[in-house]
């Protein structure tokens, strides 16, 4: 039976038929499901496949409302499809830059508002923010105020960007309910919208993420997951670099440094990855049976591989960089 009761956890209809399918619990009279009920206490993490094809048509639905949206982006992880996205929604928007807290401290928040506003895509305001840290959400929710057009406001963004927790924080803050949404450190974990109630001028509604078909999260198992999200500051690593050198990522990432003067490469991604460097790299043939993939690097850009983070690089050279086929990796401009 279903009863069109959603869970609290993640919005998916609750129903007790059957232990396979999604949205099962032992009992309806239950507030969520039992993936989410294991998630929250066991910290039992269950993998759900999710086609964008959905989330696309949550997206349009939003965008046919007039309300304010939130849209959240891991500052480890930006999405490089933002304008895209931006295109389906044309809402007011604020571009809420989620897990301040990864980056170096160092790193300054006016230099990564404006390398956003340069994207040029008419966001009402740029906020950077850290979840777990409640930094600037009081600020955040100022600006909410200001430019809410309605009592409606829309979580929206990829993914892991924080949706979920960034409401759970408002509620926490700013509320006397209990609710808590679902979260976790794997993708797809919010299944479908939920509504909350902040207070009588405030109703936030989360969506699920934009799914990433093509992060390294959805080729590592569970362990791996948690070793690659970040939940402290970023030691950056720095290599001095040359022609024959190469870098290794755990077992699933090479880099090679296959032309080009000195070059320095600065690694952004999580502290507890094993990294290596071999010195003299052409008779060493580790991880050449991955899929091989060459960049002409232009002065001053990243490397980012999706779900990974990125490698910052100084100045213009070539490399092969060797990884599973079916995760991305793509150029950009330097983000710090
Ligand atoms: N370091 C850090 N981690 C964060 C922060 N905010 C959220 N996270 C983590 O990011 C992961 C994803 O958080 P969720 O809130 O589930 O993300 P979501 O956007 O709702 O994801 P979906 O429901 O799958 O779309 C969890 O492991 C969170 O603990 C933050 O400010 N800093
Ligand atoms: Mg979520």
């Amino acid at each position: 039976m279903t009863s069109g009761k959603k869970c609290m956890g993640c919005g998916v209809i609750l129903q007790d038929e059957n232990v396979l399918q999604e949205g099962y619990t032992t009992s309806l009279e239950n507030d969520i499901c039992q993936r989410c009920f294991r998630m929250k206490n066991y910290g039992e993490y269950q993998m759900i496949a999710k086609s964008n094809e959905e989330y696309l048509s949550i997206l349009k639905s939003v965008g046919e409302t007039k309300d304010l949206v939130l849209y959240i982006t891991d500052l480890l992880n930006v999405d490089k499809d933002i304008a895209k996205v931006r295109q389906l929604v044309p809402n007011k928007m604020i571009l809420v830059l989620n897990k301040k807290d990864v980056l170096p401290k160092s790193v300054k928040e006016e230099k990564l508002i404006q390398y956003f506003k340069d994207m040029d895509l008419d966001f009402e305001e740029i906020i950077v923010v850290s979840v777990n840290k409640n930094y600037n959400i009081d600020y955040l929710l100022k600006r909410i105020k200001y430019y809410q057009t309605s009592r409606n406001v829309y979580a929206i963004g990829h993914t892991n960007a924080g949706k979920s927790s960034l409401i759970n924080k408002l509620i926490k803050n700013y509320s006397d309910k209990t609710q808590e949404l679902t979260m976790s450190p794997l993708p797809s974990t919010t299944l479908s919208t939920i509504t909350i109630e902040i207070n009588d001028y405030l109703t936030l509604i989360d969506t699920p993420g934009l799914i990433d078909n093509r992060s390294i999260l959805n080729m590592v198992d569970t362990k791996m997951v948690k070793k690659i999200s970040p939940i402290k500051e970023i030691k950056p690593k720095t290599y001095q670099i040359r022609k024959n050198q190469s870098i290794i990522i755990e077992d699933f990432l090479r880099i090679d440094y296959v032309e080009g003067a000195k070059n320095s490469f600065t690694l952004y991604m999580s502290n507890s990855l094993k990294v290596k460097r071999l010195l003299n790299a052409s008779n060493k043939d580790d991880l050449k049976n991955l899929n091989k993939t060459t960049y002409q690097v232009k002065y001053g850009e990243d490397l980012v591989v999706s779900g990974l983070g990125f490698i910052k690089m100084v100045d213009k050279c070539e490399i092969d960089v060797y990884l599973d086929q079916n995760v991305d990796t793509f150029l950009r401009k330097n983000l710090i």
